[in-house]
C-alpha cells in the first residue's frame, strides 16, 4: 500500500516493478539494448558483454536500433498486458549513446505514451542531460554509484573518458564522483525518483558503501539498490582475471540491514538483461527477437 508516501511519489512507483516491492509480482518492465558505447570503464566489465551496473554481466543481449526498439516495445505491449515501464540500461552506458536512447524515447513517447520511461546510467554524462530528460517525463533514473572516495574510485575504474579526453587514477574518479554526485542533485531538484544501485566489492568498498549510502540520501536519492559483484573470469576484465571475489548472501544482507535505518533499500533486484522482457526474474526475451517481431506485422 502506499504507507506513509506522498500522493504524487506513490502514483510514480506504484505499478513500476523495480520501485515498488509490491508493484513486481503484477507489474511488468522491458529493456531495449539500444546503447552499445560506454564512456568509463569498470574493472568488473566486460565491454563484449551486457554492462554490469544494472544489467547482468556475461550475456550478450541483441543490439537494436531505436526503430527496432519501438516496434519490440509495442509487440511487448500487446502481448504482456501487465508491461508498464520501458528501461534502457545497456549494453553499455545510455548517456555515452544520447542519440540512440533519446530517439528510442521519443519514438515510444509518441506511439505508446502510457509507457513509463526509466534510464540507467554510469553517471558520467548526466549533468549534460537532465533538461531532457526531463523534457522527455522520465521519472525514474538510475545511477550507479560505487564511491564517493576518489581512492576507492581508483581501485574500481581503470579510465574515464569525458570531452575528448582519457582521465586515470585518482582524477578519473574524482571526475566521476563530482559528476555523478552533480546529476542525481539535478535530477531530485526537478523531482525525478532517482535509484541508486551500488555494485558491493569485498576488500574494495564494501566497508565504503555505509559512507554512499549517507551521500546518496542526503541529496534526495529515493531508494538505494545495493547489488552483489558477480565475479568470473569472463565477466570482468580485471576484477574477474584476478580472482576478485564477490559477497556471500550474509555479507550483502548484513550491509543492506545497515543501511536501511537510513534509507528505502531494494532487495528483490534480479540483475536483468540489457534485453530483459517480463516480470522481474522471469525472462521471456527469446520471444520477443528481432527477426520475430519483424514477421509480426
Ligand atoms: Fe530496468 Fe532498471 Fe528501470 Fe528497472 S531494471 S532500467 S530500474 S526498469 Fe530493476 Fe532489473 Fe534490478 Fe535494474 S530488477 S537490474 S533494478
Ligand atoms: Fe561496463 Fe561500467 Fe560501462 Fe557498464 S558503466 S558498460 S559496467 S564499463
Amino acid at each position: 500500500g502506499q504507507g506513509d508516501l506522498p500522493t504524487e511519489i506513490w502514483e510514480k512507483v506504484k505499478n513500476h516493478p523495480c520501485y515498488s516491492e509490491e508493484a513486481h509480482h503484477h507489474y511488468a518492465r522491458m529493456h531495449v539494448a539500444v546503447a552499445p558505447a560506454c564512456n568509463i570503464q569498470c574493472n568488473y566489465c566486460n565491454r563484449k558483454y551486457d554492462c554490469a551496473n544494472e544489467s547482468r554481466p556475461g550475456v550478450v543481449s541483441e543490439k537494436l536500433t531505436p526503430e527496432q526498439a519501438a516496434k519490440k516495445v509495442l509487440a511487448v505491449a500487446s502481448t504482456i498486458p501487465q508491461m508498464t515501464v520501458l528501461g534502457i540500461a545497456g549494453p553499455g552506458d545510455p548517456l555515452a549513446n544520447p542519440e540512440k536512447t533519446f530517439k528510442t524515447f521519443e519514438l515510444i513517447a509518441k506511439t505508446a505514451p502510457d509507457i513509463k520511461l526509466c534510464l540507467s546510467t554510469n553517471g558520467l554524462a548526466l549533468p549534460d542531460h537532465v533538461d531532457t530528460i526531463a523534457g522527455f517525463n522520465v521519472d525514474h533514473v538510475t545511477i550507479t554509484i560505487n564511491m564517493v572516495d576518489p581512492e576507492v574510485g581508483a581501485k574500481i575504474y581503470p579510465w574515464v573518458f569525458w570531452k575528448h579526453k582519457r582521465y586515470t587514477g585518482y582524477e578519473a574518479a574524482k571526475l566521476l564522483t563530482d559528476r555523478q554526485m552533480l546529476g542525481l542533485e539535478m535530477l531530485t531538484e526537478r523531482g525525478i525518483l532517482c535509484k541508486v544501485n551500488s555494485v558491493m566489492i569485498p576488500g574494495i568498498n564494501d566497508k565504503h558503501l555505509v559512507e554512499v549510502n549517507r551521500a546518496v540520501k542526503s541529496r534526495g536519492a529515493f531508494l538505494h539498490n545495493i547489488m552483489p559483484l558477480i565475479s568470473s573470469p569472463e565477466h570482468g576484465t580485471v576484477f574477474g582475471l584476478n580472482g576478485q571475489r564477490g559477497p556471500t548472501a550474509q555479507e550483502l544482507k548484513a550491509l543492506q540491514d545497515e543501511c536501511e535505518g537510513e534509507m528505502n533499500m531494494m532487495r528483490h533486484c534480479r540483475q536483468c538483461r540489457a534485453d530483459a522482457v517480463g516480470l522481474l526474474g522471469e525472462d521471456r526475451s527469446a520471444e520477443f527477437t528481432t527477426d520475430k517481431i519483424m514477421a509480426m506485422e
